[in-house]
């Protein structure tokens, strides 16, 4: 990977922030994009706007074919088995709740479990939270260890014949733990259950293949993987997909509708009521090609890299706590100052030109879990580089003595 190559195509990079360099490790948030997405985006805009599915004219036939064009391009990206079981969705947030609607609330009651872990994401959790609310089932953890892992032998203790859903991310976005999804889905087969992945802090990082993986949902966002905000995906199996009824309803969704019932289109549009996002989905289609030309097995090897070095230096800090595992590990490091409050570390890291997340992450279980109310984090992608994580560990060192003189 020639990542000063790579840095010329995202233009937002080369700009100066407080007199600074740009050094953007905020990835986990969302990513920066490629010439090449804002540029199809543009061309769409440009030159064959209009709705899909719906008129005969030329415009909209290229419209449609853009956005089926996608879709095609989503299912090679995860290896799907047809386009029928790639369904465009808002993003994770709405593919996880479209699954705990329309699967979960239609599949659980009382006495049956959800099983998560108490490292998911809000959006991983709510909504099983709601969802066993609803219906009466239980909602079961399954514990972490010290190092914020999970142990398989805690999974096969915690999944029961009761068991109906497993819901796990693939990769934390506070920890950087890379989960076993493989073998819970597996475990959660076994035992007669359904896997339910959140790809969205690795889809974009590493090759997907939900095939292999066996899972039978995975969902993830664009705009974590140098596409645009606006639209993901949720991958399900065609089998389950076809059984379940639509989370939203309206138009272009449906195949007949009467005063007092209607029937829906077939897979996948059954799932994607009204105007979908079209621009957006043009823009992921690029994102895809860019991401599949670097190759993501060579931008999983640089970040793991990046995260390697950030870990080395920023382990010989004084007074900073690192949370995570030292290995099987995205390109994440979550950490923070002692005696410092992580918003206050990323505002002098900001006024350094460097962005870094604080807060709780969307994350709250998971802070309680740690003893801390907030952290700060620094999330890579392809185009940062190793003098960015130096940057990164001289700035906290600043931040350091700065606050020594303060408090
Ligand atoms: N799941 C995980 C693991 C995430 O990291 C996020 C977003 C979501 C779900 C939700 O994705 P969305 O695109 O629907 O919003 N995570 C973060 C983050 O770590 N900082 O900002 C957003």
């Amino acid at each position: 990977m020639d990542i000063e190559t790579i840095r010329e195509q995202f233009p937002i990079l080369h700009q100066e922030v407080n007199g600074a360099p740009l050094v953007y490790l905020d990835n986990g948030a969302t990513s920066q994009k490629p010439k090449a997405v804002i540029e199809a985006m543009e061309r769409y805009y440009k030159e064959y706007n209009s709705n899909i599915h719906r008129g005969v004219h030329t415009l909209g036939t290229l419209a449609t074919d853009a956005y089926e064009g996608a879709r095609e391009k989503v299912r090679r990206f995860i290896n799907a088995g047809s386009t029928e079981e790639v369904i465009f969705t808002r993003g994770t947030t709405t593919a996880l709740n479209t699954v705990a609607y329309s699967y979960g609330r239609a599949n659980l009651k009382e006495g049956d479990e959800v099983v998560i872990t108490p490292m998911e994401h809000h959006a991983n959790l709510i909504p099983w939270q709601q969802a066993c609310k609803a219906t009466g089932a239980t909602l079961k953890y399954i514990p972490l260890q010290s190092d914020g892992t999970i142990d398989l032998d805690d999974v096969r203790k915690t999944v029961t014949p009761r068991t109906k859903i497993v819901a796990m991310a693939h990769a934390s976005n506070v920890l950087g733990t890379i989960n076993p999804v493989k073998e819970v889905a597996k475990i959660a087969h076994e035992n007669g259950a359904v896997m339910v992945v959140d790809g969205a802090q690795s889809a974009p990082h590493m090759k997907i293949d939900v095939r292999d993986l066996d899972c039978d949902f995975y969902a993830f966002s664009s705009h974590k993987m140098a596409g645009p905000t606006g639209i993901g995906v949720l991958y399900g199996k065609k089998a389950l997909l076809e059984n379940m009824e639509p989370f939203e309803t309206g138009g272009e969704m449906i195949d007949f509708v009467d005063l007092y019932d209607s029937t829906w289109k077939e897979l996948p549009w059954k799932f994607e009521a009204g105007t979908m996002p079209i621009a957006e989905a043009v823009g992921l289609a690029s994102a895809i090609d860019f991401l599949t030309e670097v190759g993501l097995e060579n931008i999983h090897v640089h970040e793991t890299e990046l995260a390697r070095y950030a870990l080395e230096l920023l382990s010989d800090i004084d007074g900073i706590e690192i949370y995570g595992p030292m290995e099987n590990r995205v390109g994440i490091v979550t950490f923070n100052l002692k005696g410092v409050h992580a918003h206050d570390l990323s505002t002098i890291l900001d006024t350094m030109g460097i962005a870094v997340r604080a807060g709780h992450h969307c994350c709250q279980p998971l802070m309680r879990w740690l003893g801390v109310s907030a952290t700060a984090r620094a999330s890579f992608y392809l185009y940062n580089t190793k003098a960015e994580v130096e940057k990164l560990a001289d700035g906290i060192r600043k931040a350091k003595e700065y606050f020594g003189d303060v408090l």
